[in-house]
């Protein structure tokens, strides 16, 4: 064995061999692939822990499918689902519930979270999910938590732009994530990880002195996220907040339309940026695809009705009649 292993690393190893179910081991070996030293001697370790994390990580999955329960899964619901990381107290319960109503529970004393909790953000016609989780710090993650930070499709950083300890406190985050594989996107992620679209989400910016605090911040982290500043207080960026996130969600609404009928302008499809008129009709119903014959359209830059072709590629809000 290296003898440079750390007291963490063999700390995880304990959990690992005394982790009974998949998620106690799963959880046990994330651990140890983030605090085993990464250098050539350790590499075939490292390639032993992936594997068998993909291993636990395949039977949990298969253990979902047959009725078994994950504590931090959350179903999903809405047009995308953004996971909430960040320091203990940094706001970020206050901030699910000032943009959903979710009943979280705020708390003026830090680690009151324990569970994933999710709660719909509105924005013009669709839903966005937030999900709040339990803080992050230097010990790492609750156990089962990256789960659901890799399974959303964004991050939402938040850090308290009052605190002293701001830098530090975003910092830990990030490396803390890292270590797991989990990066903001554009970043390069490394193997068997993945780069997440994170926009950071300053809070409490109506408590001095957060404002120069931000100030301070863009001027000598130009490194880090875009960063929003908010205030669950006075409601400061939280319309903004809605928007960012759909747009870092990088799919357009679509409203159907059946010949002869006014469009459905009630409930969009959501797809990803890119879709064409088939993939649409495919989302409005399977077999459409297929069958789909003509389609119309109404939307910026065409004449009402204009006839398009299948693989023509749909904008944000056009309404699409389909002939099939
Ligand atoms: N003035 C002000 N206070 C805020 C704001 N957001 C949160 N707070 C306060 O900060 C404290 C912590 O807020 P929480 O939302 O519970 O923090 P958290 O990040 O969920 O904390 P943990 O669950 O422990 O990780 C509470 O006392 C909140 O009332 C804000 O925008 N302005
Ligand atoms: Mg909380």
């Amino acid at each position: 064995m290296p003898a440079n292993l750390t007291p963490d690393y063999l700390n995880a190893e304990k959990a690992f061999r005394a982790a009974r179910t998949p998620a106690e081991k799963i959880a046990a070996l994330e651990e140890m692939y983030a605090t085993i030293p990464k250098h050539k001697g350790t590499e075939k370790m490292r390639a032993d822990i992936r594997r068998r994390l993909s291993k636990f990580r395949q039977a949990a999955q298969q253990a979902r499918g047959k009725g078994g329960v994950d504590p931090f899964h959350v179903d999903r619901h809405g047009a995308g689902q953004f996971a909430l990381v960040g320091a203990p107290n940094a706001g970020k319960s206050a901030l699910v519930h000032a943009v959903s109503g979710a009943h979280v529970k705020v708390a003026p004393y830090p680690f009151a979270t324990h569970g994933p909790v999710p709660g719909m953000m509105p924005f013009e016609d669709i839903q966005i999910q937030l999900i709040d989780l339990p803080p992050v710090t230097r010990d790492g993650l609750v156990p089962g938590m990256l789960g659901t930070v890799r399974a959303a499709d964004g991050l939402l950083l938040v850090a308290d732009l009052s605190a002293t300890d701001l830098l530090e406190q975003i910092d830990t985050v990030l490396e803390v994530l890292a270590a797991r594989g989990v990066v903001p996107a554009p970043a390069e992620p490394p193997e068997g990880g993945q780069a997440s679209v994170t926009l950071l989400v300053g809070t409490k910016v109506d408590v001095d002195p957060a404002r120069e605090n931000l100030e301070a911040l863009r001027d000598l982290r130009p490194d880090l996220p875009p960063i929003l500043a908010t205030s669950a207080e006075t409601r400061e960026g939280l319309d903004d907040l809605a928007r960012r996130c759909f747009e870092m969600l990088d799919v357009v609404r679509v409203y159907s339309k059946e010949p002869g009928k006014p469009a459905d302008m009630e409930k969009p499809f959501v797809l990803p940026r890119g879709s064409t008129v088939r993939e649409m009709a495919a989302a409005v119903h399977r077999d459409f695809a297929q069958d789909l014959k003509r389609a119309r359209i109404w939307g910026e830059g065409m004449y009402d009705g204009q006839p398009v072709q299948q693989d023509h590629v749909l904008s944000d809000t056009d309404v699409i009649e389909l002939h099939v």
